[in-house]
């Protein structure tokens, strides 16, 4: 966008005035917060009509996102870049005498998501976007986003996060398209002429109002929305009610239709099987298709070509109810035959699984389900019919693998199966999980529908975690290699003809110092603990679970620790840090949270270790402060079991940031390695068929403890009350009777990788000649390949 300076001064001046009544030196920094965001938002609200009306004109097949989560992060800066304003809203806003920065600063996360899976969908909208593909994405408008964590005495304490207060400027409402959502109800089947009709009646019905976030590209025409549902009652408040002094009573309906989409479930990679979240699925998915049906029919005469039009993406099993509300609308409110209205649901329907893990493998009651979605209940049983009789006739060497596959068994609907069923393109999201997912998971699946199973391996933003959140190192690539890589990040390639020359390396290595002083500074300011700047930063930042490990990590510090204060170990100053938030409900991940932070507390005050370890927890890991730690991060741990881990995303963040992976042969750490070759990598542990082997086996993790002594002399400290005096006999019993993930195998592993990364260190020109052959190679890991990988294979093919 071309504006000048003065320009943006005059556009401040007036929404200042406008909407608060203000001239600028009257006005507090949270006016002029309001006054930017609304300016921004109105310069993309013009970019969009235009954008819209190129659209109308050429009618592209479009492209709609289902996701129970975005994790949008904050959206200033990145709207400011992508539009090219940066500079000159930085002098506009100091010319009237405030400071961008600060006004950034002020700006809440949009926190609709948990972790991995959310943050994708958004890198997704921000790839998709810039490359002029016509993608929307649906959700739900919580009112609270993903809880803010604090740590009270080493335990997690949650708080609500009410973002909507300072983070509404980007939301418009669109009342105008509300549509309403049936709940409950009786089912029944009645003669017409048309034929046998079936009859949802007596059902609760909840109102669906879209508020329309707004997703700019960079140097693009596109501007793609985030539709947002809010559920509200379909009827005002009962007046009758209110009149014989029954308040209360006479606002319960709004308050049940409220409580849909109040707040984001927090538990991540595992199911809750609770009702409010059934109702928050299927309001989603009804009121978003319903909206994708009529947009459809604005522009066409029919359903007939909905899948030439038309992809809907199910972004894990969550929105799976797409399956059968296709198939409702399509039969009850469009009068198609079942055949008909399945070959359309089939072929417009694609799937994303981000999952093997069978805890997270989404399964609901049929009960509960009937109870909450009778028609849809039946329509899932008609296509499991289906489906297993066709199995029987046309698969007879299937038979045996029948009741695997159904889309209902043991009295419970498998969302899944259901995608497999219906979808025509299933995709896991690296090449191992992908792999797997054929020859494990859907191995019966992928027998019967040959070309349906493929791979998208993940990828990330690198505007957001490259340009906007390291602008350091981007000048320096700038400098080298132009800007090309902002829209072609393979073009970071170039960087490998500076591998070997010094002013480079040491430029590199100068930068990832003063990003390292930055996050030092935080860590000052939010743990009140000083952390040596120039030790190493060694960080595994991600939700907390038993598979991603950080229990290793803690174990393996402890016995950094002790080797330090009993054996006299010498080593490079290392600062460990972490991040990760738990499901409030997980008790296993909080008491990991709490053995963290108290081995933290031990180790940073312990002067006799002359400052060689430092271990810093830093509360409410969310994506503005993932922004921080990743410029800084030397070592990027992805410690996953093999085999659990389906991608991983923070991996590809830490790499395009110059931090050296070290990390098991899963997810996308196994393309990383193909990337940038054994030498530039730190790998250990046992891969996928090893792990599996040692399950097969049997798997005994206290003949572990009595063999290495390194494992028996850090857990016997911990059972002592080692650890500040601290009970943290759960967590050792755990480890000795279960070790779900085989943290015990891995352990001797991870220790020598430890050691290497240790010598390597020690040359500070080989290790920086090591990050930067990384940045190099990273390019690969974009967002944008993805989405062209979606394009080619899936959405356009
Ligand atoms: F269980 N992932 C996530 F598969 O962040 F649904 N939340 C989830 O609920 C699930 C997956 C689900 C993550 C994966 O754990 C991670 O490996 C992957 O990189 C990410 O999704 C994006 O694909």
């Amino acid at each position: 966008m071309n504006l000048s300076v003065q320009e943006l001064k005059q556009k401040l001046v007036k929404t200042l005035k406008s909407e608060y009544g203000y001239v600028p030196e009257e006005a507090t920094d949270r006016q002029m917060y309001g006054t930017v965001l609304t300016v921004v938002q109105e310069m993309l609200l013009d970019k969009r009509g235009e954008y819209l009306d190129k659209l109308k004109q050429k009618d592209p097949k479009r492209i709609y996102y289902m996701s129970m989560e975005f994790l949008v992060g904050r959206s200033l800066k990145n709207n400011l870049y992508n539009l090219c304003l940066e500079p000159e809203m930085k002098r506009a806003v100091a010319e009237l005498g405030f400071d961008l920065e600060r006004i950034y600063d002020m700006e809440p996360d949009a926190g609709l998501g948990n972790g991995g899976l959310g943050r994708l969908a958004s890198c997704y909208m921000d790839g998709a976007t810039t490359l002029g593909y016509p993608v929307t994405g649906f959700s739900i408008r919580y009112e609270f986003g993903i809880f803010k964590q604090k740590i009270v005495d080493g335990w997690q304490v949650e708080f609500p996060d009410n973002w909507l207060e300072m983070g509404s400027y980007w939301l418009t409402p669109r009342v105008d398209e509300a549509v309403e959502v049936h709940f409950e109800g009786n089912v029944t089947e009645q003669w017409s002429e048309q034929g046998l009709k079936t009859i949802h009646s007596n059902y609760y019905s909840v109102r669906a109002v879209p508020y329309d976030l707004l997703i700019s590209g960079h140097k693009s025409d596109a501007v793609n929305s985030l539709r947002l549902w809010r559920a509200e009652s379909a009827d005002a408040f009962d007046m009758n009610e209110f009149s014989r002094g029954e308040y209360v009573k006479s606002m319960e309906s709004d308050a049940k239709a409220a409580a849909i989409s109040k707040v984001l479930y927090p538990a991540d990679d595992h199911i809750e099987g609770k009702e409010l979240r059934l109702r928050q699925q299927y309001f989603f998915v009804s009121a978003s298709l319903q909206n994708i049906v009529q947009a459809h029919l604005r522009q066409n005469p029919t359903l007939d070509n909905l899948p030439d039009k038309v992809v809907i993406h199910i972004n894990d099993t969550h929105p799976a109810l797409c399956v059968p509300e296709l198939m409702r609308l399509l039969l009850d409110e469009y009068g198609y035959q079942w055949e008909k209205a399945w070959d359309i649901t089939c072929r417009t329907l694609a799937y994303t699984n981000h999952t093997v893990m069978s805890e997270a493998l989404e399964k609901w009651d049929l009960n509960l389900f009937r109870k909450h979605l009778p028609r849809i209940t039946t329509i899932v049983e008609e296509i499991n019919r289906r489906f297993c009789n066709e199995i029987f006739e046309k698969f007879p060497e299937k038979r045996g693998a029948i009741p695997s596959m159904a889309a209902i068994g043991d009295g419970c609907v498998r969302m899944a199966n259901l995608c497999v069923i219906a979808c025509y393109s299933v995709n896991g999201v690296s090449k191992l999980h992908s792999d797997i997912l054929k020859e494990d998971l859907f191995k019966d699946f992928d027998d019967i529908f040959p070309h349906k199973l493929t791979n998208v391996t993940n990828g990330i933003a690198a505007r957001r975690w490259l340009c906007q959140g390291n602008p350091l190192l981007t000048s320096m690539v700038k400098e080298l290699i132009g800007d090309g890589f902002e829209k072609d990040l393979m073009e970071l390639k170039k960087l490998e003809q500076y591998e070997s020359d010094d002013t480079v390396l040491s430029c590199l290595g100068d930068i990832k110092q003063r990003n390292k002083e930055n996050l030092a500074r935080y860590i000052s300011k939010a743990n009140g603990i000083n952390v040596d700047p120039c030790s190493m930063f060694d960080v595994q930042v991600k939700r907390l679970h038993e598979y991603k490990r950080q229990l290793m990590n803690a174990l393996h510090i402890l016995h950094l620790y002790l080797q330090i204060k009993n054996h006299g170990l010498e080593m490079e100053p290392r600062t460990f840090i972490f991040g990760a938030k738990a499901s409030p409900g997980y008790f296993m991940a909080k008491e990991i949270i709490r053995f963290i932070c108290g081995l933290g507390d031990m180790i940073n005050k312990d002067s006799s270790i002359s400052g060689m370890l430092k271990v810093i927890f830093l509360a409410d890991y969310k994506v503005s402060l993932a922004e921080m730690i990743y410029p800084a991060a030397e070592i990027s741990e992805q410690i996953s079991q093999a085999g659990k881990e389906a991608s991983g995303t923070g991996n590809m963040k830490m790499m395009l940031n110059g931090a050296l992976t070290l990390g098991t042969m899963d997810g996308a750490n196994i393309e990383i390695y193909e990337q940038v070759g054994k030498d530039n990598i730190f790998i250990f542990g046992m891969d996928t068929p090893e792990v599996n082997r040692l399950k097969a086996e049997g798997y005994h993790p206290r003949k572990v403890y009595e063999t290495n002594p390194y494992v028996k002399e850090v857990l016997d400290f911990v059972q002592k009350g080692g650890i500040e005096g601290k009970n943290f006999e759960t967590i050792v019993s755990y480890l000795l009777n279960n070790d779900s993930y085989m943290s015990l195998a891995d352990f001797e592993s991870y220790r020598q990788i430890h050691q290497t990364v240790n010598d390597v260190y020690k040359d500070a020109c080989r290790w920086n000649q090591m990050s930067l052959h990384n940045i190099a190679n990273s390019g690969i890991f974009s967002a944008d390949r993805s989405i062209m990988d979606y394009v080619n294979n899936i959405w356009y093919k």
